[in-house]
């Protein structure tokens, strides 16, 4: 696949921001982010919004980070290093979005600045990273901010009640999505598992955009969807539209599913690493 161009050394990178949960297995959260953002050739920005405690086989809790700490993260790189695109991951509370959602518009960021919103609400062992009560205020205060929201299936069900299972279900769930606000609303087909292969259907209000690839069939595919969400936001970071943006972040994470790799008890992470070659 064709990359993202690289800035010779010595000159600064495009900046991408991930506002998200730390894993302590390092296989998802800021740690896929951040890798991602590295082999990509983007400089990344991080505002941690909490601390995960969890290996391969689930999480066992988790610690909020302080509200104003959250805040604060956000707008000392926003105010001197300069932000290209963002990207959110786990939230935990609605607190916390709410903070997101108020600096993000106070620091000016808001309809200037890319900003991929990853629905996050489950680990794949399905212990939960974001409180069921927190699920409005994502959708009223972060989707009309986003310039594409990237749900699973399952975060499809909680956001919008669509159960998925086929192309016309797809389609209503892309469409009750994109009526919460956002501009772009991405429905990933990856746990559509009456199909062989993996369609994600892309939405801007007026056109479907559909995006096949082969399914990578490994149980080591913990970070998927947050390895998807930063590749995007790398693109869009680069001026790419968003079904360019798209397009490439799928590439990119089907690399990165084929280079997955054994972890622990569990499951292990995709990896990003194969970029380095050998
Ligand atoms: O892959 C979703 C995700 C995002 N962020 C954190 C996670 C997970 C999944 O476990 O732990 C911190």
């Amino acid at each position: 696949m064709r990359y993202l161009p690289l800035s010779p050394p010595g000159e600064t990178p495009l900046r991408v921001m991930t506002i998200a949960g730390s894993d302590s297995g390092g296989g998802a959260g800021i740690q896929a982010d951040l890798r991602t953002f590295a082999m990509l050739g983007v400089h990344g920005l991080v505002a941690v919004t909490a601390v995960t405690v969890q290996n391969s086989v689930g999480v066992k809790g988790f610690h909020e980070i302080p509200l104003d700490v959250i805040a604060g993260q956000i707008e000392a790189v926003a105010s001197d290093i300069g932000v290209q695109a963002a990207k959110t991951g786990m939230l935990a509370s609605s607190a916390i979005i709410d903070t997101i959602a108020d600096t993000w518009r106070e620091q000016g960021l808001a309809g200037t600045v890319p900003l991929v919103v990853d629905p996050v609400c489950a680990s794949m062992h399905g212990d939960p990273l974001l409180h069921p009560s927190a699920l409005d205020s994502l959708k009223a205060q972060l989707f009309p901010l986003a310039t594409l929201v990237t749900p699973n299936l399952d975060e499809v069900r909680l956001l919008v009640d669509v159960d998925v299972d086929d192309d016309t279900s797809q389609r209503e769930a892309a469409m009750a999505l994109h009526a919460l606000g956002p501009r772009w609303a991405l429905v990933k087909g990856g746990h559509l598992r009456s199909s062989p292969r993996a369609p994600d259907l892309l939405f801007d209000g007026t056109d479907f955009y559909e995006f096949d690839a082969t399914r990578i069939d490994t149980g080591n595919d913990h970070g998927a969807g947050d390895t998807l969400a930063a590749a995007v936001a790398s693109a869009l970071a680069h001026g790419y539209t968003v079904p360019d943006a798209v397009a490439f972040g799928k590439g990119w994470v089907t690399e990165c599913l084929r280079a997955a790799y054994p972890l622990g008890h569990g499951h292990g992470p995709v990896s990003a690493l194969f970029r380095l070659g050998s």
